[in-house]
C-alpha cells in the first residue's frame, strides 16, 4: 500500500447549525484514536492542531440567517488552510460544522488548478447543502456551502470571491433523503450526478460511485469526499443535530470508503457535522474514524486472498 503523509486539520466551526456541541468534534475524533489507525496502517500523521477564526463583520437581507459574521470569519481562514494543505498527501479536514466545506473546497480547487487538475467533489450527505444566502429558510449556514463552492452567484459581499468553483458537471452526491425545494430547483436538471437513498437501494452503492470514479480517471482529476455524519443512518450514527431516519448502513459506508481507496483518486477529506454531545459513548467518533481508516486502506483481507468473483 502506499505510504501516505495524512495531515489533520481541525476545524471547531460550531456555528451554522441549530445545536452546538460540533466545536468539540476535532477533538473527538483525536480521542477515538484516529491519528492512532492511520499509523498503525503505516501512514505518516501530522496533527497540525485546530484553526481558529475571528468574526469578521457581514450582513445580508435575509433576516433568517444565523451567526453569519462568525462563518464569514472562518470561510476565508479555511480557504487559506486547504490551500496550504493540500500540499500534503491527504488532508483531513476535522468538523466541525459543514458550512466549513466553503472553505475547504475551495482552497484544494484553488491548489488543484495550479496543479492543472480538475477538481472533482463527492458529496455524502442526506442533505444536499445547495441553499443560497437568500433561499435558506432554517438559516443555518450548513445548508449552504455546496451553492457557493459551485460559484454560483448570491454570497457576493459575505463569503470571498471564489478562484477555482469545482464545475457542476463534477459533482456527485449519494445518500440524499431530505432536500428542500429551492435545492430540488437548483438540482433539477443540473449536470450533477444525483443519488439518493432511493438509488442506492435500488443499485446498491458500487455501480454509481465505480461510474463516477471512472470519469475522475478518466480527466485526470483530484477527488474531495466530504463526508457528514447524517449520511450515515442515525442508529449506528445518532452524534449529529439533523438525523434523517433511512441513511446509509455501515457496510454501505464501508464499501463506499473500500471503494475510495482502491480507485487511489481522493486527495482531501472533510469530516463533519459530529457533535460529541449528543453521541452515545462515542461510537460515531469511533464508527467515523473507522470509516475515515477504510478510506485509508484498511481491509479484512487482501485482494489475493480474497476468492475472485
Ligand atoms: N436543508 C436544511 C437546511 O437548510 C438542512 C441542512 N442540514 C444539514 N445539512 N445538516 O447537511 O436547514
Ligand atoms: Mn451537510
Ligand atoms: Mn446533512
Ligand atoms: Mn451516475
Amino acid at each position: 500500500m502506499t505510504r501516505k503523509t495524512c495531515c489533520l486539520i481541525g476545524a471547531p466551526v460550531d456555528e451554522g447549525a441549530v445545536q452546538r456541541g460540533c466545536v468539540m468534534g476535532p477533538d473527538a475524533y483525536r480521542t477515538a484514536g484516529l491519528a492512532e489507525q492511520l499509523r498503525d496502517l503505516g501512514h505518516l500523521v501530522e496533527d497540525r492542531g485546530n484553526l481558529s477564526a475571528a468574526p469578521r463583520p457581514a450582513s445580508h437581507p435575509n433576516a433568517a440567517l444565523k451567526n453569519l459574521p462568525e462563518i464569514a470569519g472562518w470561510v476565508p481562514v479555511l480557504e487559506q488552510a486547504a490551500y496550504e494543505a493540500a500540499a500534503c498527501d491527504m488532508p483531513i479536514f476535522l468538523g466541525g460544522n459543514h458550512a466549513l466545506s466553503a472553505g475547504t473546497v475551495p482552497g484544494v480547487a484553488r491548489r488543484s488548478a495550479e496543479r492543472g487538475q480538475p477538481q472533482f467533489v463527492l458529496w455524502l450527505d442526506a442533505h444536499p447543502d445547495l441553499h443560497t444566502l437568500a433561499s435558506t429558510r432554517s438559516g443555518n449556514l450548513h445548508g449552504t456551502p455546496l451553492r457557493y463552492l459551485i460559484g454560483d452567484p448570491g454570497f457576493e459581499d459575505v463569503f470571498p470571491p471564489i478562484t477555482a468553483p469545482v464545475p457542476e458537471a463534477h459533482v456527485c452526491f449519494m445518500g440524499l433523503r431530505s432536500v428542500d425545494p429551492a435545492e430540488q430547483a437548483r438540482l433539477h436538471g443540473s449536470g450533477m450526478a444525483v443519488h439518493d437513498m432511493r438509488a442506492l437501494d435500488e443499485r446498491g452503492v458500487s455501480a454509481p460511485l465505480l461510474a463516477f470514479l471512472d470519469r475522475v480517471k478518466q480527466a485526470g482529476g483530484a477527488l474531495h469526499v466530504s463526508l457528514d455524519v447524517d449520511f450515515l443512518d442515525p442508529a449506528i450514527a445518532p452524534a449529529v443535530g439533523t438525523t434523517v431516519p433511512g441513511g446509509a448502513t455501515f457496510r454501505e459506508a464501508h464499501l463506499i470508503m473500500e471503494l475510495l481507496h482502491e480507485s487511489g483518486l481522493v486527495t482531501s477529506l472533510d469530516l463533519v457535522e459530529l457533535n460529541p454531545f449528543l453521541d452515545d459513548r462515542g461510537r460515531t467518533a469511533l464508527l467515523m474514524v473507522d470509516l475515515c481508516a477504510s478510506l485509508l486502506g484498511r481491509k479484512v483481507l487482501d485482494r489475493q486472498t480474497r476468492s475472485a468473483a
